[in-house]
């Protein structure tokens, strides 16, 4: 038997408070509107460019112990069930489960309050200056689950020899344990189960698939393992890859891996962060199609609807934690410290099954070149190596040549934009830029200290505005002038491993934020723009790659 789970989406009953989320009280709320779960309320027209507190509620039938989760909740929230406040929820893109009693089996409320207020202090995790729009709501699925006195922890399943189909697997329930003594471990639809003994509810051992199938982009072949406790079935999907990295080279499966990749916000404008299922499967297979086989999940982390299709469909992901830029002042403070950690623990646990997820990051573009960065970087990399062995660390740096941080880290990855933001404003695209930059860093990144990690460009690109033609700066022609001649140059050099081009679609950003350069509130590198038309950029390298 499986605990029967509930997908709370759908329309909630819904006010909008322009006043900071401290200042609510669940009794006092007069719930005059309606909202989509999931959904970003500054997308609705009513409450479009305004900060304030959302406040969302809706009945739920249910008794007993439960497990609410809580996929994305930005910029963060509270939660009240039956008028008792149950949680506090920040990190907005990382998933949180609830667990606590939910009292007699009868209709319950539940309300969750969501402000979208920046939070200007050093240790916000999501601040104003980032560029890509800070939206305000339920970015995604909310469930809840009735569970009895025990809960599943975690599952973990790491391939050690993919071969002959071993596996580590480390099992943790949550909640009374005492009567858990033994759990049945079963591979796929298989008749035969292996009996395992429960310690404190938990179990590590190597274990054996029978009929191991690789899961590689080719053939993304998935196995299931299902843990059975007193009746009670948990159940994960996973795959058998490695991926390591020697000698300055990504191996997948012991084989040379080149990624070709391009970045992607999760974000449309009419829906922001709540980007439905279809268009999010729709770009999945746009991007395989064209001939990439890597997405940077780019600047946080991604839904478990988003991996569990790129998983299907054999896309790799680099996936990290929410952070752009951020300064020296961030970087020491200890309560920002204590967030990244968490959130990187939490992406870390949610995404270990997933296959595709072939390496984490963290603080994009951070002040990397002061030292006092080294103590988070190093934190992070070793916290996320401690809960996770199997997959390399990286942080994407635009400062390389003078960071101090990158013996910390498995992979240089390098954010650059040469023939964009550069000084001399050449009107039509010339190569000459691109190639002193890239040689340049490859040069760097080959000095005996860093040489035997592998390198990646992790963001370059150029604006382009839909429509517009004819080879100057900001038309189509010039952006794919550029990435065409990037792709290409990097795909020949044998120091890199890969690129990722930036970005996937334009994205919304601020007007205000280095507002040259943000055409009409937009980050207009996408390849495709926002409604996911594609550029004569996308065009090109889609030839390209599938040459
Ligand atoms: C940075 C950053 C991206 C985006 C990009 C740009 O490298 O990591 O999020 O802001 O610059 O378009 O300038």
């Amino acid at each position: 038997m499986k605990y029967q789970k509930y997908d709370l989406s759908g329309l909630w009953k819904f006010a909008f408070l322009p006043a900071p989320v401290t200042e609510f009280y669940p009794d006092k709320i007069e719930f005059n509107s309606f909202a989509p779960v999931p959904g970003c309320f500054d997308t609705l027209s009513e409450y479009a460019l305004q900060r304030g507190t959302g406040v969302y509620c809706r009945k739920v039938y249910i008794g007993g112990n439960a497990a609410l989760t809580l996929e994305g909740v930005g910029l963060r929230g509270k939660v009240y069930w039956d008028g008792t406040w149950l949680a506090d929820i920040d990190g907005a893109f990382s998933a949180r489960t609830i667990r606590f009693n939910a009292g007699m089996l009868q209709e319950h409320e539940l309300v969750v309050a969501v402000s979208n207020e920046f939070e200007d202090t050093p240790a916000a995790t999501f601040h104003r200056k980032y560029d890509f729009y800070a939206y305000g709501g339920i970015y995604r699925k909310v469930t809840i689950k009735e569970i009895n006195e025990f809960d599943l922890e975690y599952l973990k399943v790491t391939p050690l020899d993919i071969e002959k189909g071993i596996v580590d697997v480390e099992f943790k329930l949550w909640g009374k344990t005492t009567d858990c003594t033994h759990a049945e471990v079963t591979f796929d639809n298989s008749s035969s189960s292996k009996t395992i003994e429960l310690a404190a509810g938990m179990f590590r051992q190597q274990m054996q698939v029978a009929n191991p199938s690789i899961w590689s982009p080719d053939s993304p072949h998935l196995h299931k393992i299902t843990v059975m406790v007193n009746g009670i079935s948990f159940t994960e999907e996973f795959g058998l890859r490695t991926v390591k990295v020697k000698n300055g080279e990504i191996y997948l499966n012991d084989k040379k891996l080149f990624l070709k990749g391009v970045n992607r916000h999760d974000s449309h404008p009419d829906f922001g962060y709540a980007v439905p299922l279809s268009i999010q499967a729709s770009d999945l297979l746009m991007i395989k199609a064209a001939g990439y086989n890597c997405i940077r999940g780019s600047h946080y982390p991604q839904s478990s609807d988003f991996l569990n299709m790129c998983d299907r469909l054999g896309m790799l992901v680099w996936e990290e934690t929410l952070g752009w830029g951020n300064t020296e002042e961030s970087l020491t403070d200890e309560l920002f410290q204590q967030r990244q950690l968490r959130e990187a623990e939490l992406m870390a646990a949610k995404s270990h099954n997933h296959p595709s997820v072939i390496m984490w990051g963290f603080l994009n573009e951070c002040v990397s070149d002061v030292p006092s960065a080294r103590l988070l970087i190093g934190k992070l990399a070793d916290s996320l190596r401690k809960i996770d062995r199997s997959r390399p660390v990286t942080f994407a740096t635009c400062r390389p040549l003078n960071d101090c941080c990158l013996d910390l880290v498995d992979i240089i990855s390098i954010n650059t934009y040469p023939g964009w933001y550069t000084m001399e404003f050449n009107q039509f695209f010339e190569p000459g830029a691109i190639d002193k930059t890239l040689a340049e860093l490859a040069e760097f990144a080959s000095t005996a200290k860093l040489a035997n990690k592998p390198l990646l460009i992790s963001e370059i690109g150029a604006e382009a505005t839909l429509g517009l033609r004819g080879g100057q700066r900001w038309s189509e022609d010039y952006q794919a002038d550029l990435q065409e001649y990037v792709m290409q140059y990097i795909m020949q050099h044998p120091r890199f491993s890969g690129v990722m081009l930036w970005q996937y679609c334009d994205a919304r950003t601020y007007i205000s934020y280095n507002s040259q350069w943000r055409a009409n509130g937009f980050n207009r590198k996408g390849l495709v723009d926002e409604h996911r038309q594609p550029k004569e950029a996308w065009r090109r390298l889609s030839k390209l790659l599938n040459k």
